[in-house]
């Protein structure tokens, strides 16, 4: 570079001369409200109440007021970009020792002082400024990456950021050839930023190579864990004319919190601009997470933010770069297909907007149904789609959605996807079907949304069209309930189970307590007054939970019992987090340590009935000799499974009950990886079932497994809690039940994991549907979501219960069920609770 400083002009293009809508753009801050909190204000009230209570002299008040207010600074940052037109960038200009990176540096720094200088509001209060980074722009330009920092008088705040924001750069000679700043990005920045900038203690820049990957961790990954109160940044750089593909391989951290706690951020820039955020990482994601994520130019920022406590992994990453493509969507004349967001399921790149036109033969109309649908961008208000979004038929979705289905009024239809500057997401998946318009379900039932269901699940009191269409006008079974105003038909066993199915109440009336009376657990009804009087009242200890006051109460079966033999008048009191126990046996941590799930983040693409890698991780599979699936069991220590005991009874050819028949894979998520590297084989040293078994009635269904050697925990293994005998899983509360069982009566065992959400049924309603077959050592539950249809769980498996300390509970033993599981019959379980002490003889826990 020849020219010298005095020959440059930095200089503001006119717009309709470059084509780009480049100015000084200013956007609002989000953090700027904490600048603003940090700020006079509290000292100003403070000044009032010294003004006030003492009745000081006007002369001290000024005084005051002069230290106090007058001169308290507020440190003001700003980060940005700006565009140097007609510069050649170089690849010394990626290192901040070189000698180029320092002259252009120099030179773009003085550049940016004096236009700071030129501005009476801003120019007293300038403290440093500097360019970090450079990347390539477009037409022969550089990006500078710089941040500012002034001091500022705090009633001096408001007008700066409006001074900042109206910044003009001096305007320039379109024809002019020489280097010259075209254009201003800024926006206010915590000042920790600045802090961050200074500090390059934890700083790395990376360079991708072509054709190889380069690897990046969080310090201390994979043998230890990440530091507290840190603060990394990696730069992240491929080649001119290319994008990152960035994906994280680990990412294990602390749960996300509202405010603080650790933290990734990733940016589609090099400044770590809030609009130019692509995702914002905490928690852990299970290894099915695909976490990849693309830059629309040839830069990314990754931070990472950590706060004083807990222990985590942290993450691993890979990065590559793949050349830059930004075309999306296209025209499409099949009859039937799939369309998906770009690089399903990676996250999106950001700024795309790809249409698609389908359209199929002329006498057809064309159906899209979207099956994943995830495009939600924090930025945007609730249930606007200002953001990213997919238009169809000139409606916008955005946000998380269940699947539904789009039809079009001829045989063309299109679809637009959008994507913003910020966040991304993982997108979504569609697939289009031409149909016969007079015609649209051939043998199917047609909903009033456009999807097609299987005749069968017409009135069945299941609302498989998402509108209820497929209930409308229907006969009522007999083991069907009718609702009072909408005349809809629900299973009789959602009778009387505490949750509003109708909509109106009516399934729940016959079962209320009158005025001012309290309905107990066991369905009871006691005056208002007793309730929390110390005297267990409703026989079940519901009216004694729940009180302000946990009071040291007479035992019963329905009172916790601490280990020093007092019992407490508090409902599932253990592993609640609070010692309510005199002792603190409550809180025990060899009994609180378990039904933990590893991951935080739930898995996007598995969803449906296939259960995630790590959701449940005691469920343990049982094979026999010829290594078939033939039972499931729960993990409940290193050593001992719970499982059931019809399980194990001998028949005519195989002894069952023969430890040596049988092997338990642990950690196991698809029956065809048995082998897997987070599988865990183990053979059984003992089996005990319990004597009281009955195998007509299926009375006391379950047994006890000792493994010959105990496994050790891993993200996949996890013991599920047992729940003390007072435990209580209250009628209509949800559970679920899993297990690889047939999918259809009679048929083959599935592959994956399914999984089933159910809810606990009114013991009696459940006794009158099956034929008073139930003993009280079993737990009635029944479907809740429609779509599930087939033998869900098998024998023996666990009913996991989610309760509100956030662990795990072993409510159930998968026991019996009239053929499959079907919709409008309940399933029956071994109740747990009522097994607690044999369970304790039997095992020590
Ligand atoms: C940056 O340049 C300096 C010399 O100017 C060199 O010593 C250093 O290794 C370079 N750093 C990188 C990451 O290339
Ligand atoms: C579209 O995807 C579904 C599964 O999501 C698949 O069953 C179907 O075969 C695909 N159709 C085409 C034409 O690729
Ligand atoms: C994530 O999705 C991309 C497709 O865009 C795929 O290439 C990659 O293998 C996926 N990664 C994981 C871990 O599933
Ligand atoms: C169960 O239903 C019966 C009516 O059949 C009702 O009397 C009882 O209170 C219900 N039990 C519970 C726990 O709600
Ligand atoms: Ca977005
Ligand atoms: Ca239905």
């Amino acid at each position: 570079m020849k020219d010298s400083d005095s020959a440059m002009k930095y200089n503001n293009r006119p717009q309709s001369m470059n084509g780009f809508d480049e100015e000084v753009e200013f956007l609002p801050a989000t953090n700027s409200k904490k600048v603003e909190k940090r700020g006079p204000k509290k000292k100003f009230v403070l000044l009032g109440v010294v003004i006030g209570a003492a009745l000081l002299s006007l002369t001290v008040g000024l005084l005051v007021w002069h230290f106090a207010y007058r001169n308290a600074r507020v440190q003001r940052v700003y980060t940005g970009f700006l565009r140097i037109a007609n510069t050649e960038f170089r690849d010394a200009y990626e290192n901040s020792t070189t000698a180029e990176f320092n002259e252009l540096s120099e030179r773009v720094t003085n550049t940016l002082k004096n236009v700071y200088l030129a501005d009476k509001d801003i120019a007293p209060y300038i403290q440093q400024c500097s360019v970090h980074a450079f990347s390539e722009g477009i037409d022969n330009s550089v990006m500078g990456y710089y941040w500012s920092e002034f001091s500022v008088p705090a009633y001096r705040e408001v007008a700066m950021d409006k001074a900042i924001s109206e910044l003009k750069l001096p305007s320039v000679n379109p024809r002019q050839r020489s280097s010259a700043v075209v254009s201003l990005v800024a926006y206010p920045a915590d000042p920790q930023i600045a802090r961050n900038f200074r500090d390059k203690s934890c700083a790395f820049f990376l360079h991708s190579q072509t054709g190889s990957v380069t690897k990046f961790s969080s310090p201390g990954f994979p043998d230890s864990a990440y530091p507290p109160n840190v603060r990394c940044q990696w730069t992240l750089r491929a080649d001119a004319g290319h994008m990152i593909h960035l994906n994280f391989k680990t990412f294990r951290m602390e749960k996300c919190k509202v405010n603080g706690g650790d933290y990734v951020t990733l940016y589609d820039s090099l400044s770590p601009l809030e609009p130019r955020i692509l995702n914002r990482l905490c928690g852990s994601y299970p290894p099915s997470y695909n976490l990849t994520f693309f830059s629309s130019e040839n830069v990314m920022l990754v931070t990472l933010v950590t706060d004083y406590v807990g222990k985590f992994p942290g993450f691993h990453a890979e990065f590559k770069q793949l050349p830059k493509i930004t075309l999306c969507g296209g025209n499409i004349k099949d009859s039937n297909g799939n369309i998906t967001s770009p690089y399903f399921p990676a996250h999106y790149p950001p700024n795309r907007d790809c249409i698609w036109q389908i359209e199929v033969p002329n006498n057809k109309h064309v159906k899209l149904r979207f099956n994943l649908f995830y495009v939600a961008d924090p930025g945007a208000p609730a249930n606007q789609c200002t953001k990213d979004y997919v238009e169809v038929k000139a409606k916008k979705y955005c946000g998380e959605q269940k699947s539904f289905v789009v039809s079009s009024d001829s045989n063309k239809i299109s679809v637009r996807f959008v994507s913003d500057q910020s966040y991304t997401d993982t997108g979504f998946t569609a697939e289009y079907l031409s149909f016969e318009p007079q015609n649209p379900c051939p043998n199917q039932f047609s909903c009033m949304t456009g999807r097609c269901i299987s005749l069968d699940k017409k009135c069945d009191g299941w609302n498989d069209c998402d509108d209820f269409s497929d209930e409308l006008a229907c006969t009522c079974t007999d083991q069907q309930f009718r609702c009072a105003s909408s005349n809809h038909c629900k299973p009789k066993y959602f009778v009387c189970d505490g949750v509003n199915d109708c909509g109106d109440n009516s399934d729940e009336l016959q079962c209320k307590c009158p005025e001012n009376m309290f309905k107990c657990g066991n369905g009871k009804c006691i005056p208002n007054a007793k309730k929390c009087d110390q005297t267990d009242d409703c026989g079940d200890g519901y009216d004694e939970a729940k009180c302000d006051k946990v009071a040291v109460t007479a035992c019963t079966q329905y009172t916790y019992k601490c280990k020093n033999n007092q019992c407490i008048s508090k409902k599932n009191p253990e592993c609640d987090g609070e010692q309510d126990c005199s002792d603190g046996s409550d809180e025990d941590t060899s009994k609180c340590s378990c039904g933990k799930r590893p991951y935080t983040k739930k898995s996007r693409i598995v969803g449906g009935i296939n259960a995630d890698i790590g959701e449940f991780p005691w469920q343990v599979s049982l094979h026999t000799k010829n290594d078939k699936h033939t039972c499931g069991a729960s993990l409940v220590s290193s050593k001992f499974l719970i499982s059931a005991a019809h399980c194990f009874q001998d028949d005519r050819s195989i002894r069952y009950s023969d430890p040596a028949l049988w092997t338990a894979y642990l950690g196991l998520h698809d029956q065809a990886q048995i082998k897997g590297s987070n599988v865990m084989e183990r053979k059984i040293k003992n089996i005990r079932a319990h004597t009281g078994f009955n195998d007509n009635t299926y009375d006391n269904d379950i047994a006890v497994l000792e493994l010959e050697s105990p496994v050790s925990f891993t993200d996949f293994i996890q013991p599920i809690c047992i729940p003390d005998t007072s435990y209580d899983f209250p009628v209509g509360k949800s559970l679920w039940v899993t297990g690889w069982g047939a999918l259809t009566e009679g048929g083959t065992g599935a592959q994956i994991l399914q999984k089933a959400e159910i809810r606990v049924i009114n013991q009696t309603e459940c006794n009158k549907l099956l034929d008073d077959q139930l003993s009280l050592r079993m737990l009635c539950a029944g479907f809740i979501s429609g779509g599930i249809d087939a033998c869900q769980g098998d024998s023996g498996g666990p009913l996991s219960s989610v309760e509100s300390n956030s662990k795990i509970y072993l409510a159930g033993i998968v026991s019996w069920g009239e053929g499959c599981a079907r919709r409008n019959k309940p399933g029956v379980y071994t109740r747990v609770t009522a097994m607690r002490d044999w369970i304790k003889e039997k095992t020590g826990l």
